[in-house]
């Protein structure tokens, strides 16, 4: 006699592990900005010259300009004699207006501050190796991988300026009547460590420039149900065509039937066996339970690629990093990363920064934020191999994984997985 199970709609719960690591300073990272500090250009001024009257009494006139404005109590810091004629000088308000007033000056400017505008290789994309993936060819020049990933996840930030949503095949199941627009942060996130652009700008990621396709599953608050999460399954199994990869960086409690679903009622489970069916590649989040990830779904599921985090903070093997935005060892297993037999791959998932709703970036940490790497990966390897099955790019990507990490540290099992490592990819 059939059961009718009373709690069919499982609560869902974003991978991302809790507060404690939603990390708060970002910007300290050497080489992202070397912005000046807010007033550091006080008091400074730059003095433009009237055109000199002859050719050659230009040189005359600067040299002239700068000995006046020393007189007048200015310390000049800069004299332009090429592409301008005229001076940087420190000096007081009262100064630089008496120097406006000198005949032979044009414009007296206040300094500003400028910052690099530099694009940070998060350090996830390092520590996977795709900066050195020709297919990724991550160089400050904006040209995009061609695979089509879709994230089920909060929805995705559509308008910001790094990442390359394709809206119209968005999907919304949690609200249909709302567009598959982020207001929670988490699916940004993903979505900008599978495909944020390299365009020189914010961060880049692993498969820079990848179609996005929001498909939305999770409130703002980031819960929901199966049932909209197999709405989303659905959605991308429906456009099985153009989507290469889907991430999936949630889950439930739940097992694996062993039978795609066939012989019990998890429908979310034949629902993605369907979709694998149909030559979509899936990566998933092992959870944040520091537990066998056997009693999770979609983890538990042989036909997707369950992914544990790795804490890494300097981008590099070696163990030489030093704690970020939360404490963990270089280069070892993250302390929260579920484990076990269905853990096919490793990858960054500690104080990774990436894109955050509202145009913004944040550093979280999660296996939430370990599988978009291996999305990412799954989507290089289908630019360059449209045909391979699932089961093929689930093959070359444990293939290509490396073993320097630091194991057994908190691994809970006796496996060591393959660290995702995208060089050759
Ligand atoms: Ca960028
Ligand atoms: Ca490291
Ligand atoms: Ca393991």
């Amino acid at each position: 006699m059939p059961k009718i199970f009373g709690a069919a709609l499982l609560v869902l719960a974003l991978a991302a592990a809790p507060a404690a690591t939603a990390a708060t300073g970002p910007a300290a990272r050497p080489g992202q900005t070397h912005g000046q500090a807010p007033g550091e250009t006080a008091g400074r001024y730059i003095v433009t010259l009237k055109d000199a009257p002859a050719a050659g009494s230009a040189e005359a006139a600067v040299n002239a300009a700068v000995v006046r404005a020393a007189s007048m109590g200015a310390t000049v810091l800069h004299v332009y004699r090429h592409a301008l004629h005229g001076y940087a000088a420190s000096m007081t308000a009262s100064t630089a207006a008496a120097v406006a007033d000198e005949p032979g000056v044009r414009s007296v400017e206040p300094d500003r501050p400028v910052r690099i505008a530099a694009q940070s290789v998060p350090t996830g994309v390092d520590r996977a190796e795709a900066d050195l993936s020709p297919t990724a060819a991550i160089d400050g020049t904006d040209t995009r991988v061609d695979a089509d990933v879709a994230v089920i996840d909060t929805g995705i930030d559509a308008n910001h300026p790094d990442l390359n949503v394709y809206e119209a095949g968005g999907k919304n199941c949690w609200l249909p009547i709302l567009p598959p627009t982020d207001r929670h942060g988490h699916g940004t996130h993903v979505a900008g460590t599978i495909g944020a652009l390299d365009n020189g700008t914010g961060v880049v990621g692993v498969a820079p420039g990848v179609r996005l396709w929001p498909v939305q599953v999770l409130s703002p608050f980031g819960s929901g149900s199966t049932s909209n999460v197999i709405c989303g399954i659905d959605h991308v199994t429906e456009h099985a065509d153009e989507i290469d990869v889907v991430n999936m960086s949630l889950g439930g409690t739940g097992k694996d039937d062993g039978d795609c679903g066939r012989t019990d009622t998890d429908a979310m489970h034949r629902a993605i066996c369907n979709s694998v069916a149909r030559g979509v590649t899936y990566a998933v989040a092992a959870g944040n339970d520091h537990a066998d990830a056997a009693g999770f779904v979609p983890a538990a599921y042989d036909e997707v690629i369950t992914v544990s985090a790795l804490a890494d903070f300097d981008g590099g093997p070696g163990g030489l990093g030093g704690s970020t935005c939360r404490t963990d060892r270089d280069d070892t297993f993250a302390d929260f990363s579920n484990y076990g037999r269905d853990v096919d791959l490793i990858a960054p998932g500690v104080c990774i920064r990436s894109t955050s709703a509202n145009g913004g970036y944040s550093t979280l940490s999660g296996t939430s934020m370990a599988a978009p790497h291996v999305a990412g990966g799954a989507a290089l390897y289908r630019a360059t191999h449209p045909g391979a099955s699932p089961a093929e790019v689930k093959a070359a990507l444990l293939a290509a994984g490396g073993m320097d990490w630091a194991w057994p540290s908190e691994d809970g099992d006796g496996v060591k997985e393959p660290l995702l490592q995208l060089g050759s990819f």
